[in-house]
């Protein structure tokens, strides 16, 4: 099985690397010339945007499975630069659909979208089912609704084989800490080795949000291009959501080290949503995958992550 991950260099490229290598794949993946690659696969370099390198590429691997994880994929940025957001990600993913539509054969194609696609959930709407209306609250959410839209119409007018994802809140090791789990380690870690008062700042803490593990998600997108089914949106999550709370007592309780919370207006979000938690049957049903890797575990190599790297900085 040849594998091409397209944006492989990012948080979850890595992990699907690994995940892809050691299940016996050939592994292609791609990176902007800025960005280091871990070195177990074939690398190449590509910007999405490039029609013709994209389609060049296709044509020079002729992949099996194209995973395609490329894209601006942070949510602040998005407010600060929607054109570029809406370029790589909208014309990035139309893109790739083109190169591969265009390279013709049977390649399944992966096509990662954003649990934020659903945009303000009621509490009401969780477990939130795929067939509930999209309402993006942000231009990543709707640059993510627009690629998952022009992918169903490719599946649909090509017959092409392409899955659908919306993926839920993920996190471990090696994670930025712009997102939450890292970040409460990342500052646990640094008190523990000196480097800040021991205290940590926090932002709204009643949220409730759905934890998977990268290494689940990971074994989630294999399971999909083997049997997702093509034309269809999975969502992908753990289906349990918990309190920032919860995450905050957790990390904390993995410390030695006697750390004094303080909130921070700065982490306040003007309308945080209450509660975001997926509906995953649909992935059990069609895969058999849940997820298995518990949140503490996350939170516990996380932390170990943070303390080695920490302190080696
Ligand atoms: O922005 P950078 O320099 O970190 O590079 C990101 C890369 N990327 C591109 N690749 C090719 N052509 C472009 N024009 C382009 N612009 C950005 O895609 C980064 O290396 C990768 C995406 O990885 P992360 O930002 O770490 O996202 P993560 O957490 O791996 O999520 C993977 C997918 C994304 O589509 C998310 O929107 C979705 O899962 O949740």
């Amino acid at each position: 099985m040849k594998s091409l991950i397209i944006g492989g260099a990012g948080f979850v490229g890595g992990y699907l690397t690994d995940e892809l290598s050691s299940a016996g794949h050939e592994v292609h993946a791609t990176c902007l010339e800025t960005e280091n690659i871990a070195e177990n696969c074939a690398v190449h370099h590509l910007d999405v945007l490039d029609k013709e390198a994209v389609c060049r590429l296709f044509d020079e691997i002729s992949p099996d499975v194209v995973y395609h994880l490329a894209a601006q994929s942070s949510v602040a940025l998005s407010w600060k630069l929607p054109q570029m957001t809406a370029e790589v990600n909208i014309v990035g993913a139309i893109n790739v659909l083109e190169a591969a539509r265009e390279c013709g054969g049977d390649i399944k194609l992966v096509m990662i979208g954003s649990g934020e696609e659903y945009g303000c959930i009621g509490a009401d709407s969780c477990p939130i089912k795929e067939s509930e209306p999209l309402d993006p609250n942000n231009i990543y959410a709707v640059t993510k609704a627009a690629q998952e839209m022009a992918a169903k119409v490719y599946a649909r007018a090509y017959h092409m084989n392409i899955v659908m994802v919306r993926a839920f809140n993920h996190s471990g090791p090696q994670q930025s800490s712009a997102f939450v789990i890292s970040d409460f380690c990342r500052q646990i870690a640094a008190v523990e080795c000196g480097l800040a008062p021991p205290e940590m700042l926090v932002g709204n803490l009643s949220a409730k949000r759905d934890f998977t593990d990268v290494r689940d998600i990971v074994r989630a997108y294999g399971l999909l291009a083997e049997k997702g089914v093509s034309g269809k949106v999975y969502n992908v999550g753990r289906g349990n959501a918990v309190s920032i709370q919860y995450i905050l007592d957790t990390a904390i309780s993995m410390s030695h080290s006697d750390i004094k919370v303080k909130r921070d207006p700065k982490r306040m979000r003007a309308s945080d949503i209450p509660v975001i938690e997926p509906d995953v049957s649909e992935i059990f049903r069609d895969t058999g995958w849940k997820a298995e890797i518990s949140v503490e575990r996350t939170i516990e190599d996380t932390l170990n992550y943070w303390r080695k790297n920490l302190k080696r900085s």
